[in-house]
């Protein structure tokens, strides 16, 4: 059979887990900055230590300026950069692997699988890396709750979480992502992501909303196993430098308890 074995992205990813206990992934959205401040951030995320970037954002529509960022991005870093889809114009074939997402929790079927659907060829025929992964979505005021027609899970219910991403691992997706939206005011709560954690073997994947040491400290101490931070890098590349730190050194203790 053929196909079964891990890409290299994949593999790298798991590997830093494994190594460091943590992976941080840098997201940029190309809709919130343009080709030089893209490259500008690039460059300093990477001397800041992040392991991987993804690329995407819930509102962009255009295929061509969407590849033209992802050309930017590659022609400035030697990590890997990892499509996050929001629909199906968002597939470059200038990246090394795309996060095959289901939005676990929308209500319409094309997040879950529609999607997913019209972009297979273009993802063969790109030869890109697929990832599946399981994508919860919390709070209903973020663009990607509001785009991705989501049904809220409620925080305080960390079990109806827990049995989603298990869900998702039962169906072979080898990652899961907590997602509290890109700008969230705070970062998903440790209880939601324990529990989470607690059901789980694939790698846990958090984000939205963590802005501070404390937050990525608190995330990654949870259970959280690659975390995924943007708007920093956007709008304080200084202390997306801390952040980084404070992930790694989490990271580190985190592998030194197993
Ligand atoms: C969004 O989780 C990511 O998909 C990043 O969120 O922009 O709040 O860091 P922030």
């Amino acid at each position: 059979m053929r196909g079964l074995r891990l890409g290299k992205t994949e593999s790298y990813l798991l590997d830093v887990v494994e190594r460091e206990g943590c992976c941080h992934l840098t997201l940029l959205d190309p809709e919130n900055l343009d080709r030089d401040a893209l490259a500008r951030t690039v460059r300093t995320a990477e001397e800041q230590g992040t392991d991987a970037f993804m690329v995407g954002g819930s509102t962009i529509w255009s295929h061509e300026s969407y590849d033209v960022a992802v050309r930017t991005i590659k022609e400035n870093t030697s990590k890997p950069v990892i499509v996050f889809p929001n629909n199906v114009n968002a597939v470059s074939r200038y990246a090394d692997a795309i996060f095959y997402m289901s939005l676990l929790n929308s209500l319409e079927w094309w997040f879950l699988l529609g999607a997913q659907i019209h972009g297979s060829f273009l993802v063969k025929e790109y030869g890109l890396e697929a990832i599946p992964m399981g994508y919860i979505v919390f709070g209903a005021g973020s663009s990607v709750a509001v785009v991705g027609r989501v049904y809220p899970i409620p925080e305080e219910r960390p079990n109806v979480a827990a049995a989603y991403a298990l869900a998702a691992q039962y169906l072979g997706m080898r990652f899961v992502y907590l997602e509290a939206g890109s700008g969230a005011p705070e970062p998903l709560s440790p209880r939601l992501i324990k529990t989470v954690r607690s059901v789980l073997d694939v790698p846990l994947v958090v984000g939205g909303g963590i802005r501070n040491e404390e937050q990525a400290r608190r995330v990654v101490e949870s259970g959280a196993d690659l975390v995924v931070t943007g708007t920093l890098a956007e709008r304080d590349v200084g202390a997306l430098g801390k952040v980084i730190a404070a992930v790694k050194d989490a990271g580190s203790r985190k592998k030194s308890r197993t």
